[in-house]
């Protein structure tokens, strides 16, 4: 029997961005340098299939140090950031630190810093209980940060007429959401202080961007990711709203629902910043087993980024 044929589009950039890639690189590195185990507070990037072979090389994962005994081996906090109050208990227990925070999520940290320093209270757009949200608003003290998820939460503020007020966003955040949401702000608080640059990040807004030129043209968009990956959720959202009326976030080739997935003529695909591309193969391995498949690039950005090492992992450190 003759397999039906199949166009994949698939969407560039998409899957690792230069955070989840240094990220990982600290805790192969810590195990390489120190041995095991590396200890790891929270997924040190939303993707199962990352921290499965982490954990088989030796590191040992815990949502809070509490978990972790008296240890001299390294503690790594994830891509994603901590509170404040992290690295002090850290220090407290005299753990050896590795910060595996995105510098990106580090620039925002130190922004709204900045804006309590001068007075400001900071309005953080943002998913509530999302480990990076967390982390940001424990730079500041108790109440001197206030969440807002919509465009509706805008609508429910209430600071008294003068307030000095700044808002920062999480970097993981829909850019056409983010954009209604910041002109309600504007609209309701026309003195409200801006990022000094757009705190969305370059990855999510270029996976967005090519997920917008690919959604339109396909029968359906598979993202690879997890649930709790904020950018992943973003990206089927993107496709979702494109118009593809099949949009589906799987974590690899066995979530596919092939029911769900009949007639197709186009697929496009992209992976979220914390997938990695095996999981991306292995997905595509999976449609040429039942289809003819050509697989085209969509391109849409080139990306060059790419950060340092912690001082104590590099291998000049005076560098
Ligand atoms: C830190 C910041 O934030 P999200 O849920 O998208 O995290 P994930 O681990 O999926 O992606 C990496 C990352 C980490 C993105 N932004
Ligand atoms: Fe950093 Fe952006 Fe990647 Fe998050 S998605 S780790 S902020 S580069």
């Amino acid at each position: 029997m003759t397999k039906p044929n199949l166009k994949i589009l698939l969407c560039a950039p998409r899957g690792f961005c230069a955070g989840v890639d240094r990220a990982i690189q600290i805790v192969d590195l810590a195990l390489e340098r120190f041995g095991a185990p590396v200890y790891v507070r929270h997924e040190i990037v939303h993707n199962k299939y990352v921290v499965e072979e982490l954990r088989r090389k030796g590191a040992v994962f815990v949502e809070e140090l509490d978990e972790i005994p008296d240890t001299r081996q390294p503690v790594i906090f994830s891509a994603h950031g901590v509170a404040k109050a992290v690295p002090a208990a850290a220090t407290a227990r005299n753990f050896f630190q590795l910060d595996a925070t995105c510098p990106l999520v580090t620039k925002v940290h130190r922004e709204a810093e900045v804006h309590h320093r001068k007075g400001r209270h900071v309005i953080l757009i943002g998913h509530a209980g999302h480990p990076e949200v967390i982390g940001t608003m424990g730079q500041l003290p108790e109440g001197a940060v206030t969440l807002i998820e919509t465009i509706d939460d805008v609508a429910r503020l209430d600071f008294a007429p003068g307030t000095p007020l700044a808002y920062t966003t999480q970097t993981t955040l829909s850019v056409d959401d983010t954009r209604a949401i910041v002109e309600a702000l504007s609209q309701r608080f026309p003195d409200v202080a801006p990022p000094h640059k757009e705190d969305i990040c370059y990855a999510t807004t270029n996976r967005q961007a090519a997920v917008r030129e690919v959604a339109p043209k396909v029968d359906a968009m598979l993202v690879v990711g997890a649930p709790n990956s904020s950018n992943s959720q973003r990206l089927r959202e993107v496709a979702a709203r494109e118009g593809c009326a099949r949009a589906v976030l799987i974590q690899r080739a066995s979530d596919i629902d092939w029911s769900e997935l009949q007639g197709l003529s186009t697929l496009g695909i992209t992976a979220g910043a914390s997938a990695p591309e095996v999981l991306v193969e292995e997905v595509i391995d999976a449609f040429a087993e039942r289809y003819t498949v050509t697989v085209e690039s969509v391109r849409t950005a080139d990306e060059t980024v790419a950060f340092n090492l912690p001082r104590e992992l590099r291998d000049d450190p005076a560098a």
